[in-house]
């Protein structure tokens, strides 16, 4: 037996403990070994009853995404052919759930006729996720067992739901007391079923599946929930599948089935989105720093400033069970702060995301405070300050003074030099920048920002903690912008010119929202409030003149009182939540473009993108050979979780070298030919591009 599977015997039962660390993943290795396990233990005839569980708890986490999109994916034995031998075994075979069954562990449970859980368990079809459908079985069984509405929710929310629930919906028959008691419950049940002479499965036949659906079930459930999907592929594959359980048997379904995981796994979608997942888990490694270098711990934490930012870092640690002392200079301010967090709490409520009870508990975990002495048990300290550079820089000194030492100390400030404050203080290396996104409380993404002389261990911690409080932490170097908004600039440069050129901001937007973006860039900047610059217009930058005509719209509209949705008019006309295209807006293009002497002409759409994401995907490229970003995979991380980049096209990183960095770089270079003096400034090809391409590489990465 291989030493992937532990097989004991014990009085009529054979246990099968699951042993591939970490997860349990059911690659080609532990696939076979299961497989000879489960044909030894039916074969027995000592065995009455079968139990599978994780050797060290955790169940499974599914099929090794690593082998998806190589031939090891449908080795022998292949996930769904093991899982129909095991159902087909005439003995009751109970699925022990420890920690996690998803993807494949959980259809590996559903194979078996029993499962109970431990309380903690977390189980989910997340093949979704990954651009994928469950592909052994999962799509065929789960209906018959839980319904086809609550399997369809479960497959295409990839919702990972608790064991409460779980049962609930039928997923589990029992839940153990505890997960130190999951084994042994788990052999009382198996006596228990050999005691009544249980069958295999607790229903023979199973269920015609659908019954009771009405006919037009399905149709009308594509019809609804069809245009959030979007231009995504699995979850219409899904509802083939499905659709498949209702109207075939087991066997004909699960081929079906089969077929259409095939044609999920070889989409460029599910590659992009398996891009993803691995570039998420690569973001918490630290390059040359050992992945168990000691943390400091994290208990307290101390927030100053209680504006919408200050009070929404702190909710995010509330909200992790990490008690907060929110700082403010003034009595009514932090009043306001504290009033806003407990509305947005109260929001939550009304919108069902939180309990109500959850309210109290959470505010009781914020403790407002006007003193600095009450920040000196705090083991990290954010600022989120606004304000002049002196002014943020006193406050570093006063938190120099008056916290503990270890503490460490994290600035919010997304356009301040982190290595100017770390100079002002006695431990610059405890210096770290923390930049959240807005909304943060919802928004995931954080860019930690790692300054000169920030300690290894302080930034390993803050990625910890970051995690810990449930945020995709992404390290950047230091520099205006850092990662996102340094890459936001172009895209929005790029934007505002082809209006100047004849495209209209509408028009701009609805290619962007096409190809998948959340939103489109005026809509952002109209959301965001022109008031707020987010394009740097100093036509002179570090002494280098250049066509500043991107900026002549903008900065138009502002001088007009046109800020944006908030005050009605920006680049759109905005009434309600409609926001149109203004007559106004595209005569001020027509005459800035006269005076800029700027050709207009009607815009294609291929132009609009190719221009929009080219000069985006460049200055990311930059970045990358400037070390600000660690890896094109951060970069992909950023613009998905930071500015809605679609993650079926993996991030802007990974959509160029789908596209081909050769083609990249024509197309870069024949704007910066065909756009003068424009073109010749902004439409310069990233040194590291061409290098890339001068030496055939096919991956964005730094050499
Ligand atoms: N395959 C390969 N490696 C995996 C893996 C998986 N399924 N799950 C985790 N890992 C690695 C991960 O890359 C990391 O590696 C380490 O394990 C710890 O993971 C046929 C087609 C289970 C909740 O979508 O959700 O089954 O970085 O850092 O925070 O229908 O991992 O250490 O080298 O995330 O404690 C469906 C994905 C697969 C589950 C644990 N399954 N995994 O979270 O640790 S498709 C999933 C997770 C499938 C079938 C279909 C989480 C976790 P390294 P981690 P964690």
């Amino acid at each position: 037996m291989s030493d992937l599977i532990h097989y004991r015997l014990e009085e009529g039962l054979a246990l099968i403990g699951l042993d591939r660390a970490p997860v349990n993943a059911l690659d080609q290795t532990l696939r076979a070994a299961l497989s000879d396990a489960c044909e030894r233990a039916a074969a027995d005839p000592r065995v009455l009853a079968i139990i599978l569980h994780g050797e060290r708890e955790l169940f499974s986490a599914g099929s090794d995404i690593k082998e998806f999109g190589t031939d090891a994916s449908f080795a022998e034995p292949d996930l769904p052919s093991t899982l129909t031998r095991l159902a087909a075994i005439h003995k009751p075979v109970i699925a022990a759930l420890g920690k996690v069954a998803l993807g494949g562990g959980l259809e590996l449970a559903l194979a078996c006729g029993y499962r109970i859980g431990e309380p903690n368990l977390r189980v989910g079809l997340s093949e979704i996720n990954l651009g994928l459908l469950p592909g052994a079985g999962g799509t065929q069984r789960l209906p018959r067992l839980i319904g086809v509405e609550s399997a369809l929710n479960l497959i295409l929310s990839g919702k990972i739901i608790g064991a409460e629930n779980a049962r609930l919906l039928g997923l589990l028959d029992r839940i153990a007391p505890s997960a130190e008691r999951l084994l042994d419950e788990a052999r009382e049940y198996a006596y228990e079923l050999i005691a009544c002479r249980a069958p295999a499965r607790p229903v023979e036949a199973w269920p015609e599946p659908g019954e009771g659906l009405p006919d037009d079930f399905l149709a009308r459930y594509r019809a609804e929930h069809e245009p959030t999907w979007k231009s995504r592929l699995a979850p219409r594959l899904v509802l083939l599948a499905l659709e498949a359980a209702c109207l075939l048997p087991l066997d004909e379904g699960l081929l079906k089935e089969l077929a259409l995981f095939r044609q999920a796994e070889s989409s460029r979608q599910s590659k992009a989105l398996r891009h993803v997942f691995f570039a998420e888990r690569e973001a918490a490694r630290i390059p040359g720093v050992c992945a168990d270098l000691p943390l400091r711990k994290i208990m307290r934490v101390a927030v100053i400033g209680a504006g919408t930012m200050g009070g929404e870092i702190a909710m995010s640690f509330a909200n992790a069970g990490i008690p907060v002392a929110l700082l403010e200079s003034d009595g009514q301010a932090l009043d306001r702060g504290l009033t806003q967090i407990r509305g947005n709490y109260e929001s939550s409520v009304r919108c069902g995301r939180l309990r109500p009870e959850q309210v109290q508990s959470r505010m009781d975990l914020i403790f407002g405070t006007l003193d600095y002495a009450d920040l000196s048990e705090a083991d990290l300290v954010i600022a989120a300050v606004f304000g002049t550079p002196e002014v943020r820089q006193q406050v570093f000194r006063t938190l120099d003074k008056v916290c503990k030492p270890g503490a460490i100390l994290a600035t919010n400030i997304s356009s301040l030099d982190l290595d100017a404050i770390a100079a002002t203080v006695t431990r610059p290396h405890d210096v770290v920048g923390l930049h959240f996104f807005s909304p943060a409380s919802a928004m995931r993404l954080v860019e930690v920002v790692r300054g000169e002389v920030t300690a290894p261990d302080v930034l390993a911690t803050v990625l910890d903690t970051a995690r810990r409080i449930g945020k995709l932490p992404v390290i950047s170097g230091v520099g205006s912008g850092f990662i996102g908004n340094r890459m936001f600039e172009p895209y929005a440069r790029e934007a505002n010119r082809l209006v100047l050129e004849g495209a209209t901001p509408a028009q701009v937007d609805r290619v962007l929202t096409e190809l998948g973006l959340n939103m489109g860039v005026f809509s952002m900047l109209d959301l965001a409030g022109i008031d707020m610059g987010f394009l740097a217009c100093d036509s002179n930058r570090a002494g280098i003149s250049h066509d500043a005509s991107y900026c002549r719209l903008g900065e138009e509209l502002h001088a007009m009182g046109r800020y944006g949705q908030k005050t009605g008019r920006g680049f759109y006309l905005h009434e309600g939540r409609n926001r149109k295209d203004d007559a106004e807006v595209i005569a001020l293009a027509e005459r800035l473009a006269g005076e800029l002497e700027i050709p207009r002409d009607p815009m294609d759409d291929q132009e609009i993108l190719e221009r929009c994401l080219f000069t985006l995907i460049n200055e990311g490229i930059q970045l990358l050979d400037e070390g600000i970003a660690l890896r094109a995979g951060d970069i992909d991380l950023v613009w998905i979780n930071g500015y809605g980049f679609p993650a079926h096209l993996g991030g802007p990183m990974h959509y160029a070298e789908q596209l081909g960095l050769g083609n990249l770089l024509v197309g870069l270079q024949r704007y910066r030919q065909t756009l003068g003096e424009y073109g010749e400034t902004w439409f310069k090809p990233a040194p590291l591009l061409e290098r890339l391409v001068a030496a055939g590489r096919k991956r964005i990465e730094r050499f």
